[in-house]
């Protein structure tokens, strides 16, 4: 009961946030979702430790990419926030940076699945230059 309740607690906060920073909290650990599946990605291959994980990681990375180009809701810009006002006012260029990321996700799975460091080698450099890319444009790190 102790642990239920004490788990129940970790979960809901006492006090609610507002929708703007509610988004913006979901946003961060997002980018942390992605951020550990590259750099655990490229610790696998650099490393040559397991590497049966990188599938993992990479179908890992397919669903926070699907994710990703939702939680820029309007209204989800705060102080904390290292999101440009770019990602609203532009939002077409935003998208193409969104697709990108989203194809590169999807190529670096289908790399994976096939073994061949040919494949993966540049598959990986296509996505680490789609967050790159997207970070240039629409992120001012604080
Ligand atoms: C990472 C990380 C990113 C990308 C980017 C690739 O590990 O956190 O945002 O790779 O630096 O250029």
């Amino acid at each position: 009961m102790k642990v239920f309740l004490l788990m129940i607690a970790c979960f809901v906060p006492m006090v609610a946030l507002a929708d703007g920073e509610a988004e913006y909290k979901y946003r961060e650990g997002i980018m942390n979702s992605a951020k550990g599946h590259i750099s655990s990605m490229g610790a696998i291959l650099k490393g040559q430790v397991h590497m049966d994980n990188l599938q993992i990681h990479a179908d890992g990375m397919v669903d926070v990419a699907g994710i990703m180009p939702d939680v820029f809701p309007a209204g989800s810009q705060t102080a904390k926030s290292e999101a440009l006002d770019a990602v609203w006012d532009d939002a077409a260029a935003f998208k193409e940076a969104m697709d990108k990321f989203v194809s590169a996700s999807n190529g670096m799975a289908a790399a994976a699945k096939t073994g061949e460091m040919g494949e993966i080698g540049p598959a990986i450099q296509a996505l680490g230059g789609s967050c790159k890319g997207c970070h240039d444009d629409f992120r001012q790190e604080h």
